[in-house]
């Protein structure tokens, strides 16, 4: 009895003081990071989150403000084969829009992803918590505003986060409310909040493929069934905060998400085929992907993992959305320089780019029909 009320005091004193301690870690500029659904999470400065894993490629998500209880129960639990595929639409295993997508592709090239890209890498880092990262949002956020005017239908706007740099949403509204997403970070690291980090492949290439796509769609004035959005997020390195922000907004709004597509690193790729990603995505959805990225790229598809907190794929999967991760290589051959000094301009294989944009407008004239 007395062993008892002593435990019970225990516990309470357990419970009081835990949010507490929390609270004044998150004040002392503290995060709570998490590298595998085990791991019951690490308090970490900003610092040590680079050093100690983003430039070790050690993936890890801050779970610091993640509040939902079923996204946390996703991030604590491996996922069954079961739930390997929670997508409620059932994708078509014969693509019908060829005839309406294949003029569109005829038409990307990389003039913009050459100078856009040479933009992005020449900010001294994109580091989501420095002065330049906040300038290249803005450079961002004018550009894809630029390249959206030639259709008044498309919207540009900021989803701002706790720090300076916002994620940005370009949507093409449909006659739907149902959403097909593509998103990309454009956010980058050298290996320290203040070291040069031109962050090329990864992954400014995924947000000049995204750019290009989106400058053939708008100039197109492609009028979508289902809505589409360009998501660029912010603060990827960071845990993927710009991603988890985004998707837990959508998931507490209802928003119904009928596929979601991660690019990140488009542009090195010595295999020359696209790799489409197994792990912490929707099965069926990453069936659909792979017979889009044969069709419109010519190339059937490689595949690999990348495991947990690999990159935003994750953030719409922890919420529930069919997510799916294309990237422009296997993991053993896949760019050497990320995330340091070294992934620069003059590594990027623009045939790459290319071949992702072929994919990214193929994906969305198909799935606008979802
Ligand atoms: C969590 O939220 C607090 C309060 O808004 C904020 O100060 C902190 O920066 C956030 N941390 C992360 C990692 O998002
Ligand atoms: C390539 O794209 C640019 C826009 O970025 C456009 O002005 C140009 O006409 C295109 N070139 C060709 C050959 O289609
Ligand atoms: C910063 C960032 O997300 N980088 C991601 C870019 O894409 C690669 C995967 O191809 C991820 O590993 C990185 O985390
Ligand atoms: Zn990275």
């Amino acid at each position: 009895m007395q062993l008892l009320s002593l435990l019970a005091l225990g516990a309470v004193s357990l419970v009081s003081c835990t949010p507490l301690d929390n609270a004044a870690k998150v004040k002392a500029g503290l995060s709570l990071i998490k590298t595998s659904e085990t791991d019951p999470g690490t308090w970490v400065t900003d610092e040590d989150k680079i050093k100690k894993y983003v430039s070790k490629n050690i993936k890890f998500i801050d779970v610091t403000n993640v509040t939902d209880s079923e996204t946390l129960f996703r991030m604590s639990n491996v996922p069954a084969a079961s739930e390997m595929s929670i997508s409620r639409v059932t994708y078509p295993t014969t693509l019908s829009h060829t005839a309406e997508a294949n003029p569109l592709i005829a038409k990307l090239n990389t003039t913009g992803p050459k100078s856009w890209l040479k933009t992005l890498t020449d900010y001294f880092n994109r580091y989501y918590k420095s002065t330049y990262g906040t300038q290249a949002g803005t450079w961002l956020l004018n550009q894809v505003k630029s390249i959206s005017a030639s259709n008044p239908a498309i919207t540009v706007t900021t989803f701002t986060h706790s720090f300076n740099q916002p994620s940005i949403i370009v949507k093409i509204p449909g006659t739907t409310s149902n959403l097909v997403i593509v998103g990309a970070h454009y956010d980058s690291t050298g290996g320290s909040s203040t070291a040069r980090g031109p962050g090329a492949d990864d992954n400014g290439s995924g947000v000049v493929t995204q750019m290009e796509a989106l400058r053939i769609l708008a100039d197109a004035k492609f009028k979508p069934k289902n809505t589409i959005e360009f998501h660029f997020y912010a603060g990827e390195e960071g845990g993927l905060l710009g991603s988890q922000a985004v998707f837990a907004n959508y998931k507490s709004a209802g928003k119904t998400i009928l596929a979601f597509v991660c690019q990140d690193m488009t542009g090195y790729s010595p295999s020359g085929k696209v790799s489409v990603y197994n792990d912490y995505v929707d099965s069926s959805l990453t069936s659909y992907v792979r017979r889009i990225v044969s069709q419109y790229t010519g190339i059937a598809s490689t595949t690999d993992t990348c495991g947990y907190g690999c990159s935003d794929h994750a953030s719409a999967y922890n919420n529930g959305f069919p997510a799916s991760y294309v990237c422009d290589e296997v993991i053993r051959t896949s760019s050497p320089y990320i995330h340091s000094p070294n992934d620069a301009y003059n590594t990027i294989m623009w045939d790459a780019i290319l071949r992702h944009s072929k994919f990214t407008v193929g994906f969305l004239v198909e799935a606008s029909y979802l």
